[in-house]
């Protein structure tokens, strides 16, 4: 077996989780001289790089003292805490980054307790340490105070602490002493976060997250938790409701720096990327051929808000973009509907509109952003928000 710790980074919006996964990369030296070593790699699509945001979760791994450690970035902005909540079914612990002027945010209760309630163990990162008039010891209390509202175990509670700054590349146990590099953490990393818990018994592979490729559709992805998956393999894939169905594996993945490696066979306790395995959907178990058992499931978040999408037909259409009918608007949105998997869409009663769910503001404008940057016209309507009927019984008031 070979020396796994598979971890989330989690935080409110901004307190630097993707800065120190960079840095994460860099210190494995997965980076070879000649390649571009710029600002925030991982965020990756155009506009997290210009909002400074995370929209999707992301796997990268490194290797360290022959550990190999496979971090999930995640995004910090509401709109995406249910993303957060479903990739930590990939991680046995967590870091819980917390800005040290700002200290806990909303976002870091939720994120934390999503994470607590999963019995994940934290190592809590007082990142930032060096802003001016910061406080990183009132953080670090603060972190404590919060762990003890949501009800951590003992053993939760008797947390690892590490000081420093992401931006500047050095984490240590005494912020008023700054390192030279963040080994600290990471050796804190091997020592804190438990090693995968491996079953016996036939391959189990719950499908947490995907992946898409123009060239090759969906990819799903998933920490193999049980077994062994060998490429070329016959599978079972166990829908939600149970039904099986057959699939080949045509290529496996696994994480290695930024990237994705090819791989013969995975085994129980590495998160992987499968692919050919038709037709799946999030909380699916890739399991064995002929005795396929499936994994508890889980949920995607349903959207909370809906906006119209609606060709451009006033007099000036045409004049930003190329995609302006609405079959190819229709198309569009249909190809995002493929790895959005927070966004649902229903047709109207016009041919030319439709009705785009999505999980916030943010959610949603960012889809329209990169439809505009691709070439689409639209005009879009007022975000509506979805209310939800409760079925619970009507309770009314005596008089008397
Ligand atoms: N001063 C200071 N700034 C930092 C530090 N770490 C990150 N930042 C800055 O904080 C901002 C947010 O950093 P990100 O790494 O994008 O934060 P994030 O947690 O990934 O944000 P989301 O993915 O949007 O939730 C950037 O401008 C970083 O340069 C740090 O240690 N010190
Ligand atoms: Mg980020």
């Amino acid at each position: 077996m070979r020396n796994i710790r598979n971890i989330a980074i989690i935080a409110h919006v901004d307190h630097g989780k993707t800065t120190l996964v960079d840095k994460l990369i860099l210190a494995a030296k997965v980076f070879k001289d000649h390649e571009v070593t710029g600002d925030l790699m991982l965020d990756n699509n155009d506009l997290e790089r210009e909002r400074g945001i995370t929209i999707l979760a992301k796997n990268v791994s490194i290797q360290y003292k022959g550990t190999k450690i496979n971090v999930i970035d995640t995004p910090g902005h509401a709109d995406f805490g249910g993303e957060v909540e479903r990739v930590l079914n990939m991680a046995d612990g967590v870091l819980l980054l917390v800005d040290a002027f700002e200290g806990p945010m909303p976002q870091t209760r939720f994120v934390l307790q999503k994470a607590l309630e999963l019995g994940k163990k934290a190592i809590v990162v007082v990142n930032k340490v060096d802003k001016p008039n910061c406080n990183p010891d009132w953080a670090h209390e603060a972190v404590f105070d919060l762990m003890c509202s949501l009800d951590a175990t003992e053993e939760q509670l008797d947390f690892p602490v590490v000081y420093g700054s992401a931006k500047q590349g050095w984490m240590g146990h005494d912020w008023k002493n700054p390192t030279e590099d963040i080994t600290v953490l990471l050796d804190d990393i091997i020592k804190h976060i438990p090693e995968p818990e491996i079953f016996e018994g036939t391959p189990q592979m719950l499908v947490t997250s995907l992946d898409y490729s123009n060239f090759i559709g969906r990819i799903a992805i998933g920490r193999l938790t049980r077994g062994k998956l060998t490429n070329g393999q016959m599978v079972s894939l166990v829908k939600r409701d149970g039904t099986i169905f057959k699939h080949r594996i045509k290529q496996l993945l696994v994480f290695e720096g930024l990237g994705k490696k090819e791989a013969q066979f995975v085994e129980a306790g590495d998160i992987c990327a499968v692919v050919g395995v038709e037709g799946f959907e999030i909380g699916d178990t890739i399991a064995d051929y002929e005795n396929p058992e499936a994994l508890a499931t889980i949920d995607v978040d349903e959207p909370t808000m809906s906006m119209m999408f609606t060709i451009n037909d006033s007099p000036f259409f045409g004049q930003e973009g190329k995609f302006v009918t609405s079959r190819h608007v229709r198309e569009r949105l249909e190809k995002e509907l493929e790895k959005n998997l927070a966004m649902r869409m229903l047709e109207t009663n016009s041919a030319d509109s439709f009705m785009v769910f999505g999980r916030g503001v943010l959610h949603l404008s960012v889809l329209i952003e990169t439809m505009r940057r691709e070439g689409y016209e639209l005009q879009i309507g007022q975000p509506q928000v979805i209310v939800k009927k409760s079925m619970a019984p009507n309770v009314s008031q005596s008089k008397n």
